[in-house]
């Protein structure tokens, strides 16, 4: 092998050897055999050799090309390897450390509540409609059925806000019926919602709150009766209460927006606090038959349409079931409190099976 052939593959050997990371070696790489690389220039000497020169230069060089190609393509895998091994040493995991305890927020138990109501009606094929909080005074009021100087309007302690600039009269919504109203004037029965919410009332004590939330429900279809009704509402009271037998009870009401109207109530025992004791009654809903002016007010012919409503309250529903004492403990951001009523939430809402 000539010297300089011969240097040549030395060098390139040596430099190899010494190569300890990618960069470096793609240097060698480069220097050797890249396109101003030195066996590069080497072989473009050959085009200037005569024939039988160049048959024996040029098979020198090509074993030379081959074997440094070679020996850069194992040196290259060798770093790549000592690389990966040093990683891997370093970024070693001691899986047996025990894992730091995250905090995890909870569901707060008005959230817990509504999903819970709206598993249980979802499952009866009832979806979730939703509305403003600030509504028209017709939307609230009139279009139910409650006169312009109606007691309900003060009855219910409702906040009155400016009209705003079609002149119209605006309130906090005191109820969620105006999201039935609304879905009555924009879709065709039959319709089965129910419109979960924030409600409001000029009303501050221990047992109430100028914000609380409500769920109320619509079905309208042709012949429904009140049998529907009572049907739904008792299935939904045991699910909900996870009581097969809970003792409910239908009881002669009025509301302006249903005829005929009724208060639902549930057995307790006033002893022992216990839910579905059966000594004592304890009202949880209220409900009727939908009031054939509040049809015609949105459109539906009352010969053709007949439905049910119902409302409740959802902090009311959750402090029964959960044995929470105080209303004002929902909105006091306690984090006690709410570590402690607060659900987990990744489960799906603990449902009782259907009875
Ligand atoms: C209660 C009573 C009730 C309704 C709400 C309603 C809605 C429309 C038409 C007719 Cl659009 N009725 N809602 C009916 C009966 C009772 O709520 O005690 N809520 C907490």
């Amino acid at each position: 092998m000539s010297d300089d052939v011969d240097t040549l593959r030395q060098d390139c050997l040596a430099a190899l050897a010494e190569a300890t990371d990618q960069r470096g070696w793609d240097a060698i790489r480069v220097s050797f055999l890249g396109k101003s690389g030195r066996l590069t220039g080497l072989l473009k000497q050959l085009g200037r050799m005569d024939a039988e020169e160049r048959k024996v230069r040029g098979a020198q060089l090509n074993r030379l090309r081959d074997e440094l190609t070679r020996a850069i393509e194992d040196r290259g895998r060798e770093i790549e390897t000592t690389a990966l091994d040093a990683r891997l040493a370093a970024e070693r995991v001691d899986i047996s450390v025990p894992v730091l305890e995250t905090p995890r927020g909870g569901l707060h138990p008005v959230s817990q509540a509504v999903e819970e109501i709206t598993a249980i009606f979802g499952a009866m094929g009832f979806t979730v409609a939703e509305g403003p909080d600030i509504e028209t005074d017709w939307h609230n009021f009139s279009a139910l059925n409650t006169p312009e100087h109606h007691a309900a309007r003060t009855d219910h302690d409702t906040f009155y806000l400016p009209p705003e600039g079609d002149g119209r009269n605006r309130v906090l919504r005191t109820q969620t019926s105006g999201v039935q109203i609304r879905t009555m004037l924009g879709q065709k029965p039959p319709i089965r919602i129910i419109a979960p919410g924030r409600t409001y009332r000029a009303d501050h004590d221990a047992t109430h709150s100028p914000m609380f939330h409500q769920c109320e429900g619509l079905v309208i279809d042709q012949g429904i009766t009140l049998g529907h009704l009572k049907g739904t509402l008792i299935e939904f009271l045991r699910v909900f209460f996870g009581k097969p037998d809970l003792p409910v009870r239908f009881r002669a009401s009025y509301f302006p927006f249903t005829e005929p109207s009724m208060e639902v109530d549930i057995g307790w025992s006033r002893k022992t606090g216990e839910i579905g004791g059966g000594e004592d009654w304890l009202e949880v809903l209220g409900s009727g038959m939908v009031h054939p002016r509040v049809l015609a007010n949105c459109g539906l012919n009352p010969e053709e349409w007949q439905g049910f409503a119902f409302g409740m309250g959802v902090e009311r529903l959750s402090m029964l079931k959960n044995g929470i004492p105080d209303l004002r403990s929902f909105y006091e951001s306690d984090v006690r409190w709410l570590t402690h009523y607060g659900t987990d939430p990744l489960a799906p809402a603990l449902l009782h099976e259907g009875v």
